[in-house]
C-alpha cells in the first residue's frame, strides 16, 4: 500500500470558474498521494478563458502536469493522454466541472486491497459551486439519490442505472496495470457517452474490486444550470446525438458478453421511450435516423426482444426488418395507449389533453384578459391596476377573467373568476388573446400564435436574478433554461425605472425593445391626493389603531430554507416581546411575510401591537398605512420609497445571503436610502430615533428616489394600457 501514486485526469475545455472549484478541492485533500494530469484541449478551449493564469495560483500547491491535445479533440482522447502522461500506479478521472470532498483519495487509497483492480465511491449529484456544498446541501442531495451502495461494482455502476448518459467512470480509482494489461480505453470517436464501453470493458475484466462506504467522502457531480451560455456535453445541442448513443450501444453490445443482455434491453428501452418520440414530434428526421438504431437493434438476440410485450415487439421486429413506416406507425399506437392511461390517471392530464383536442382548435377571443397576480394567490399587483384601468376606461369592451386559488378573493368589477389549473382555465387560457401576469406563467403552458402576453413583473431587483445568478438554490438545474423558454413567450416586460431596464436585459436574456419602461401601476395609488383619508379607512378596515404609528416589517424568502417547490420556512429574527416592551407605546407592527413562505407566526399575547398582515391581498394598501417601513432584500423598498417616508433595512444574515445565496446588484452601503443593521439592538435604537436617523439619509434617499422612482407618478396603469390594449406609442 505504501507505494500509492495516484494520477488524477483532468481534462479541459471550458468553464474555468469550475476548474477552480476542482482544482481547489484537491488542494486540500488530506492524501499527499497524488499529481494532477490537466489535458488542455485546446481546439475546444474558450479563447478568452485563461487557464494557464489560474494556473499560476497553484503553483507550488498542487503537483500539476500540464499537457495540450494535439490534432485530436474532445474528452475520449484527452482522457487517453491522461492515462499516457500519469506517472502514478493508479488513475482518478475527475471532471473539471466536478469534485470531490477532501478525504476521498486518502480513503480510496486505504480501502484499495493489494489484489484489487479497482475502488469506487458513492457519487452524489449537485448544481452548487463547493462552498455552498454545505452539509444542508449534502443531506438533501443524500435523501436524494438511491439509497447506499450494495458494494456490488456491476451493480452499483450498471445494472442499477437506466440512462446511458448516467453510466460514469468517474469516482473510480483504476490499477493502470489493469487498464494496460486489457488496453482499456475511451474510444476517441465517441464524443459523447464513451463511459459506457470502457465500463464494460472494465466489468468484462475486473476480478475484484473495493468500495468506499464512507457516506461523506462522495465524488460530486456537478450540473451547469446555465445551458445557454455554458452547457454540459449532456446539454450541448447535437443534431446527430442519436447516432452517438446508437454508437455506444452497438459496441457495448458487441463488447460485452457478462452483460451483453442488460445492455440490449438498455438500447431498445432507449429506442422505444426516447427515440420513439421522434416518429410522433419530428416524423422526418426520425426517418432520417432511423438506420442508426436500425443497426443497433439487429445486434440484439431475440431472447431479449421477446422480454418486451406485444406493441413493443411490433416495433422492433419490424425495426429489425428496416421497415420505418410500420415501425412508426406501432410507435405512435403505443404512445396513444401510453396518453390514454396517463390522461386518466390524473385530472391535470385530463385537462390538458382535452385543451389540446378541443380548446386549441376553437377561435381566439381578441377581447379576453387573463389576468393573474402572485400565481393566483390574491388580488394585487400590476395586474389588479392594470384591471382597474381597463375597467374604468374600457368597461364593457374586453371581457375580463381573473385566474385564483380561491374564488373567494374579492376581486372588484365583473370578471370572470377561474381557478388555477382548473378545466376552465385552459379554456380561457386558451381562447383569451391577452394574458397579463406578474410571475411567470407555467412552463407547461405554451403560448398560441396570436397570442399576447404582458408580463409585469413585481419589482425592481436588490438580489441578482436568473442568468445574473451564478447557483440558483432555490429551484431545479433546469431554472435558467425553463425561465429562458418562458420569457421567450412574453411580448412586453414592465420596468420600473432604467435600472430594472439594464437588469432585465441582462437576468432575462431579454430584448431591450420589448421592455415597457412605463412604471408600476401598482405604485399608482401611492400618488393619490387624498392619501391620509385613505391610510384612515384602510386603518379601519384592519382594525389598527388611529393614534399609532405603523411599522411595516416585510422580509423577503430564503431560497435555501424550504419545505417544498414554492412552500418556504422562515425564522424570524426578532424579539416580540422586547421590541413590545420598547416601542410598544407609540408604533404598531404589521407583520408581511413573502407570498413564498408558509410559516404563520402565533400572535398570543401581542395583540393590538402585533398585526399579521401575511394574508392581506395587496401591499400597497399597508405601504399606505406605515409610517416606517423595515425590509431585508425584498424588493418592497423601490415601491415603498415612492411614499418617501423611512425605510431600514435589518439584514441578520447579510454575508451568506449576499454571498452565497444571490448576491445584489447594488452596493448596499451607498446606493440604499436607510441605514443597513445587522443587529436587534441597532433596529430598535434606528426606531426610536427615527428623525435622526432619517436625516442622515435624506441625501442619499433623494438620490434614490430619483433613481429608481422618477417614472412613477399615478399614470403608469394609463400609460402601460395605452401601449399594450390600445397600441399607442408613448412619448
Ligand atoms: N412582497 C410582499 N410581502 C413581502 C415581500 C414581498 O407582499 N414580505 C411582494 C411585493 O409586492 C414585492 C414582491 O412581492 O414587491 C416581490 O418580493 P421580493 O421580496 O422582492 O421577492 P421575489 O418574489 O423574489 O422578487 O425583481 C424583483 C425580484 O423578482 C424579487
Amino acid at each position: 500500500m505504501n507505494s500509492i501514486m495516484i494520477s488524477v485526469v483532468i481534462a479541459f475545455h471550458q468553464g474555468i470558474d469550475y476548474l477552480r472549484d476542482c482544482l481547489e478541492s484537491l488542494k486540500v485533500q488530506t492524501s499527499d498521494n497524488f499529481e494532477v494530469i490537466l489535458i488542455l484541449d485546446t481546439a475546444a478551449q474558450k479563447i478568452h478563458e485563461n487557464v494557464r493564469e489560474l494556473l499560476w495560483e497553484y503553483e507550488g500547491l498542487l503537483p500539476i502536469k500540464v499537457h495540450e491535445l494535439h490534432g485530436d479533440t474532445g474528452v475520449s482522447a484527452a482522457r487517453n493522454l491522461g492515462i499516457e502522461k500519469a506517472e502514478g500506479n493508479f488513475i482518478f478521472f475527475l471532471d473539471s466541472d466536478d469534485y470531490i470532498t477532501s478525504n476521498l483519495l486518502y480513503n480510496m487509497e486505504h480501502c484499495m486491497k493489494a489484489q484489487e483492480e479497482l475502488c469506487y465511491s458513492k457519487i452524489v449529484h449537485t448544481w452548487f459551486k463547493r462552498d455552498s456544498f454545505h452539509i444542508e446541501t449534502m443531506e438533501t442531495a443524500k435523501e436524494n439519490e438511491n439509497a447506499t451502495l450494495s458494494q456490488d461494482l456491476a451493480k452499483d455502476r450498471l445494472l442499477s442505472i437506466d440512462k446511458i448518459e448516467d453510466i460514469t467512470v468517474l469516482g473510480m480509482l483504476f490499477r493502470k496495470d489493469f487498464l494496460d494489461r486489457y488496453h482499456i480505453r475511451f474510444e476517441k470517436k465517441q464524443k459523447y457517452y464513451a463511459d459506457f464501453s470502457f465500463l464494460l470493458n472494465v466489468l468484462e475484466h475486473c476480478e475484484k474490486s473495493s468500495c468506499c462506504t464512507k457516506e461523506e467522502e462522495v465524488y460530486v457531480k456537478r450540473y451547469h444550470n446555465d445551458k445557454i451560455h455554458l452547457p454540459s456535453l449532456e446539454q450541448i445541442e447535437d443534431a446527430n446525438r442519436e447516432q452517438y448513443v446508437a454508437e455506444a450501444f452497438a459496441r457495448g453490445i458487441t463488447l460485452s458478453k457478462k452483460y451483453r443482455e442488460h445492455v440490449e434491453s438498455m438500447a431498445c428501452s432507449y429506442y422505444l421511450n426516447v427515440f420513439g418520440r421522434k416518429f410522433h414530434e419530428k416524423p422526418k428526421e426520425a426517418e432520417r435516423k432511423f438506420p442508426w438504431m436500425c443497426q443497433v437493434i439487429q445486434l440484439c438476440d431475440r431472447k431479449t426482444l421477446q422480454k418486451f410485450h406485444f406493441i413493443e415487439r411490433r416495433i422492433l421486429y419490424n425495426t429489425i426488418r428496416k421497415k420505418s413506416r410500420k415501425a412508426g406507425q406501432w410507435i405512435k399506437i403505443r404512445m396513444i395507449q401510453k396518453k390514454i392511461v396517463t390522461m386518466f390517471s390524473d385530472k391535470k392530464h385530463f385537462y390538458r389533453t382535452i385543451n389540446l383536442y378541443l380548446f386549441q382548435r376553437m377561435k381566439q377571443k381578441d377581447n379576453w384578459i387573463v389576468f393573474e397576480s402572485f400565481v393566483g394567490r390574491n388580488y394585487s399587483g400590476q395586474p389588479k391596476y392594470i384591471y382597474r384601468y381597463l375597467q374604468k376606461n374600457q368597461g364593457k369592451k374586453y371581457r375580463y377573467i381573473w385566474v385564483v386559488n380561491d374564488k373567494k378573493i374579492k376581486i372588484d368589477g365583473k370578471c370572470k373568476k377561474i381557478k388555477r389549473f382548473g378545466l376552465r382555465y385552459y379554456y380561457y387560457m386558451t381562447r383569451s388573446k391577452y394574458w397579463v401576469n406578474n410571475m411567470r406563467q407555467p412552463h407547461s403552458y405554451k403560448k398560441r400564435p396570436g397570442q399576447i402576453m404582458l408580463e409585469t413583473w413585481h419589482g425592481t431587483p436588490l438580489k441578482k436574478l436568473v442568468f445574473d445568478m451564478e447557483d440558483v438554490h432555490s429551484a431545479s438545474p433546469e431554472y435558467k433554461q425553463i425561465v429562458y423558454e418562458q420569457s421567450r413567450d412574453w411580448d412586453y416586460l414592465l420596468s420600473d425605472n432604467p435600472f430594472s431596464t439594464e437588469k432585465f436585459q441582462s437576468c432575462f436574456l431579454y430584448d431591450r425593445e420589448k421592455i415597457l419602461e412605463l412604471g408600476y401601476p401598482a405604485n399608482d395609488p401611492l400618488y393619490d391626493g387624498e392619501l391620509d383619508k385613505k391610510a384612515m379607512r384602510l386603518k379601519k378596515k384592519l382594525g389598527i389603531p388611529q393614534d399609532k404609528k405603523v411599522i411595516l416589517y416585510a422580509p423577503t424568502w430564503r431560497d435555501d430554507n424550504r419545505y417544498g417547490a414554492g412552500e418556504y420556512k422562515f425564522e424570524l429574527k426578532l424579539d416580540w416581546n422586547r421590541l413590545y416592551a420598547e416601542l410598544g407605546k407609540e408604533y404598531v407592527i404589521l407583520l408581511r411575510m413573502h407570498y413564498w413562505v408558509v410559516d404563520r407566526l402565533k400572535t398570543e399575547g401581542l395583540e393590538g401591537f402585533l398585526f399579521n398582515v401575511s394574508d392581506y391581498s395587496d401591499v400597497t394598501d399597508l405601504y399606505i398605512i406605515s409610517d416606517i417601513c423595515i425590509t431585508d432584500y425584498s424588493s418592497v423598498f423601490f415601491d415603498y420609497a415612492n411614499l418617501r417616508r423611512p425605510i431600514l433595512f435589518y439584514m441578520y444574515d447579510l454575508e451568506k445571503y449576499r454571498d452565497m445565496l444571490r448576491g445584489f446588484y447594488l452596493d448596499i452601503y451607498k446606493d440604499l436610502p436607510g441605514p443597513v443593521l445587522t443587529e436587534e439592538s441597532q433596529l430598535i435604537d434606528a426606531i426610536k430615533n427615527i428623525e435622526r436617523t432619517t436625516e442622515a439619509y435624506q441625501k442619499r434617499y433623494q438620490i434614490f428616489y430619483d433613481r429608481f422612482c422618477g417614472i412613477d407618478d399615478g399614470n403608469a396603469a394609463k400609460r402601460v394600457c395605452e401601449t399594450v390594449f390600445y397600441n399607442k406609442i408613448q412619448g
